[in-house]
């Protein structure tokens, strides 16, 4: 009688753990070690949709998952915080989803929920942004040096104000919890002592075209005390822009403009003689973040970071019309 017992106990504990009732899911895909595209069905989770980067961005994973006929479920999380962490759950206990792409408002607020999708067996990869969690929870980062952007935004404000007497710089932040506005911040301020410039003013614009144009309108009440202006996005440059013209001021001129992305809007600007500089920040992250994503699936290893490759855009460069032209974004 005892074995009998013995024995059905055994049998319902087999059970359970092959359906996975009360057992450790198998993580593994179904398709490891053979995965194509056409198995992948992306949970992609966008900060939002604040400018010309991030328009360039989406529509780089949009056209690149239809080209390689991946299922893309995009989620738009309209700048807001706790959205974006709704979503990644949402995305988790979607049984479809085997791919988790992260564009991370903030830095921190990640681990938790890291690993949750690790146990339910998902693939998380960051694109653009990088967080602040151990790299054993995701796959790789595949986004920009923001510091060393910081740090040739510098060198570029450095050039722009050689031999002026004073060097009042005033700073646009992007959103202050992102890695993109820290990391921004940090290289200028590594490499912009080697010239004598002095921050006298920084605030977040938000990466927008109108509240870098209430900020810099703000500061312009207070004094036109400033020779350069560090924007670390296009957006709110165009904005600051905008506030200089408005008081009288010659932007590009009278103030030097250094900003970050290299979008049309940058570019536009740079040919009106308005904007002296713009550093390259990559939006077309798609292909590099799929192809990661598809060997992450197949169970390879990754390097925890790939950079991606980014010049310096000036106005006073003899092809610049051309170089807009060719321009995708
Ligand atoms: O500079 C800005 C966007 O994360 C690099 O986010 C991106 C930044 C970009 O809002 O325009």
């Amino acid at each position: 009688m005892r074995a009998r017992i013995l024995y059905v106990v055994l049998a319902v504990c087999l059970l359970v753990g092959l359906v996975g009732c009360g057992g450790k899911k198998s993580t593994a895909p179904a398709c490891r070690p053979n995965c194509t595209y056409k198995d992948m069905v992306v949970g992609f989770l966008q900060t939002g949709s604040e400018g010309g980067w991030r328009a360039a961005n989406s529509a780089s994973f949009r056209e690149t998952a239809e080209q390689l006929g991946i299922t893309l479920k995009f989620y738009d999380s309209q700048n807001d915080l706790a959205r974006q962490v709704a979503g990644f759950h949402q995305f988790i206990q979607d049984p479809e989803v085997n791919v988790i792409i992260l564009a991370a408002l903030e830095t921190t607020g990640w681990e938790e929920v890291l690993k949750e999708a690790q146990e339910a067996g998902k693939i998380v990869v960051l694109e653009d942004r990088r967080i602040d969690a151990p790299p054993e929870l995701y796959a790789t980062y595949i986004g920009s040096d923001f510091a060393e952007e910081g740090r040739k935004a510098a060198d570029e404000m450095c050039r722009l104000l050689e031999g002026s007497e004073k060097k009042n710089v005033w700073e646009l932040v992007g959103n202050v919890g992102s890695s993109a506005a820290k990391d921004r911040g940090q290289g200028f301020r590594e490499r912009m002592g080697q010239c004598g410039i002095q921050i006298t003013k920084s605030q977040t614009g938000n990466w927008s075209i109108t509240e870098g144009k209430q900020v810099t309108e703000a500061w312009l009440k207070e004094t036109t005390d400033v020779q350069g202006i560090f924007a670390q996005n296009d957006e709110m440059g165009l904005g600051a822009i905008e506030a200089l013209k408005e008081a009288g001021l010659k932007p590009g001129v009278d103030v030097k403009i250094v900003s970050v992305d290299a979008t049309a809007g940058a570019f536009k600007a740079m040919l009106a003689g308005e904007l002296n500089v713009t550093v390259e920040c990559n939006p077309l992250l798609a292909p590099q973040v799929y192809e990661a994503a598809l060997k992450a699936l197949n169970g390879e290893q990754l390097p925890k970071w790939v950079p991606s490759q980014e010049g310096v855009f000036r106005a006073d460069m003899p092809n610049l019309k051309e170089i807009a032209e060719s321009r995708k974004y």
